[in-house]
């Protein structure tokens, strides 16, 4: 059996460097959670990049980093500061980003992006081709390496590829306006196995497939020249016991072992106990909604004044791109947005609206899960959105009431939370009202069946779920082809 590559733009640990000493610290992000019974159960290698340019990297350190990496399996591609502007900040997130999430408007069509995405995607590939032997396994990770799989194929026919994509794959109407449209999907179709968080995003891949490459297309089978290509879907899950466990650890600490976050929302509680805490968390992106979410709160607290004083938004964004023009845009609405919210409603005794722009250490998140009556969850889009199942899997007493966004991937395996429209205020409003006063029998009952649902399709099953059916694909399309 052949060793295992995994294929990402960002490698699954963190380089810190002080006084000429390098150190490896692993990521503790979804993805590098899943991949660890692949990455680490005997012969695998990770391979992306590292987060420092060209420019960063002084000649006498790069032996070092390259040994820290090794540490962990991992082997860097080295980007200089120009491909990292046009092919990541550039045609990854300025292009395909927005368009995939069906921000047209912001997507921006430019031959440098394209060129400089291709330069690079080429070199990710250049880095499996140099490691890569035949009966190998490769799994290539997201918008960012679309064009990786052919390549690779090109050179090396007889290894297996998959491809998983992290974000939607919009409809074909969409799609059909990227000017490089064809050969994004012929560098994808260099898999045998291609995943998406959903059927839905399966099924616009297929149908532009079809209109596009006018492949023949069976089922979820996509027949190219004598080879078979498998397409299918793979809902991500989390670490669920990562979460219940933490939230277990967190309900039993005794006062002075408590965070001062877990103080303060408990001492909030305390006070006045019929006061409910809604949790917004995101990544600062315009996809997950979060000015449309300030906008439908200023709406609820108009239509339901008997909430004012009582409910408190704590909104934690991440910061993200903050490069990119789009984002610095949305960061300043925010802030706008939550002073003027909080300018209008506030009172001597009361603030709406506690705004966090920063990323939080593990702890507080859990602190924070475990604090909200409610997680409101409405991005505009999203491949699938992690922070809802998270929220649920650290409800282990059962209560607390999710409102999820029918755009997030995750919606078609949450019917049990409160699936609302983000664009309808009115229905919003209604959510927020019906989640305050639900009982806690009919919480209880709702995440009791996502709890199972979760437990039991976590990120590791997701994972071993994907490697397999990529080895049976192969082995189908090896019979396929010598018939
Ligand atoms: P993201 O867009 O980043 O991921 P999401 O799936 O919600 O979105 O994952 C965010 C992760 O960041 C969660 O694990 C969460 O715990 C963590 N996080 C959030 N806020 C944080 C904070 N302030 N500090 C520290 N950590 C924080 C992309 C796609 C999604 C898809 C995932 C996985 O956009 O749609 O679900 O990949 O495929």
């Amino acid at each position: 059996m052949g060793k295992t590559i995994i294929i990402s733009n960002r490698l699954p640990v963190q380089l810190q460097i002080s006084n000429g000493t390098i150190t490896a610290i692993p990521s503790v992000g979804g993805l590098a959670t899943g991949m660890k019974s692949v990455h680490s159960s005997g012969d695998s290698l990770w391979i992306g990049w590292s987060g420092l340019t060209e420019e960063d990297i002084v000649p006498e350190l790069e032996p070092k980093i390259d040994e820290a990496l090794a540490a962990h399996g991992s082997s860097k591609v080295k980007l200089t500061e120009k491909e990292v502007d046009g092919f990541y900040y550039g045609f990854s997130n300025r292009t395909i980003w927005p368009l995939f999430h069906y921000f047209l408007e912001y997507s921006e069509f430019q031959l440098d992006y394209w060129n400089t995405y291709k330069k690079v995607n080429q070199k990710f590939a250049d880095a499996i081709l140099a490691k890569a032997e035949d009966g190998d396994t490769i799994w290539v990770h997201d918008y960012q390496l679309m064009l990786v799989p052919q390549m690779v194929r090109k050179e090396r026919p007889n290894v297996s590829i998959g491809f998983f994509l992290h974000i939607p794959f919009p409809s074909f109407e969409i799609f059909r306006t990227l000017p490089w449209r064809e050969e994004l999907l012929e560098g994808v179709l260099g898999s045998d196995l291609i995943g998406f968080h959903t059927y839905d995003y399966e099924r616009h891949f297929l149908s532009s497939v079809r209109r596009l490459l006018g492949l023949e297309v069976s089922f979820n089978d996509i027949s190219m020249g004598d080879r078979l290509i498998k397409v299918d879907s793979f809902p991500m899950g989390i670490d669920y016991k990562k979460f219940s466990d933490a939230a277990k650890i967190h309900y039993n600490r005794a006062e002075d072992e408590q965070s001062e976050l877990q103080q303060r929302l408990n001492a909030h509680k305390k006070t006045d106990p019929e006061a409910k805490f809604f949790l917004s968390i995101d990544r600062l992106d315009y996809s997950k909604g979060i000015a449309k979410r300030l906008n439908a709160f200023e709406y609820f607290l108009n239509k339901y004044p008997q909430y004012k004083e009582k409910v408190r938004l704590i909104i934690l964004a991440v910061p993200s791109r903050s490069n990119v023009p789009q984002y610095q845009l949305l960061k300043r609405e925010i802030d706008e947005l939550v002073g003027r919210i909080n300018g209008e409603f506030s009172t001597v005794s009361w603030t709406p609206i506690w705004y966090f722009y920063r990323s939080m250490p593990f702890e507080n998140l859990i602190d924070l899960y475990t604090s909200s009556d409610i997680a409101w969850l409405t991005p505009l889009r999203d491949g699938m959105n992690l922070v809802a199942k998270e929220y649920i899997a650290t409800r282990t007493d059962k209560t607390g009431v999710l409102i999820l966004s029918e755009m997030a991937g995750s919606a078609n395996e949450m019917n049990e939370s409160l699936l609302v429209n983000p664009n309808n205020f009115e229905q919003t409003a209604d959510a927020l009202h019906e989640a305050i006063n639900m009982p806690v029998e009919e919480q209880k009952a709702r995440n009791s069946i996502l709890q199972k649902r979760l437990a039991r399709y976590n990120v590791e099953k997701w994972a071993n779920d994907f490697m397999t059916s990529l080895k049976s694909q192969k082995e189908r399309d090896a019979a396929n082809v010598s018939r």
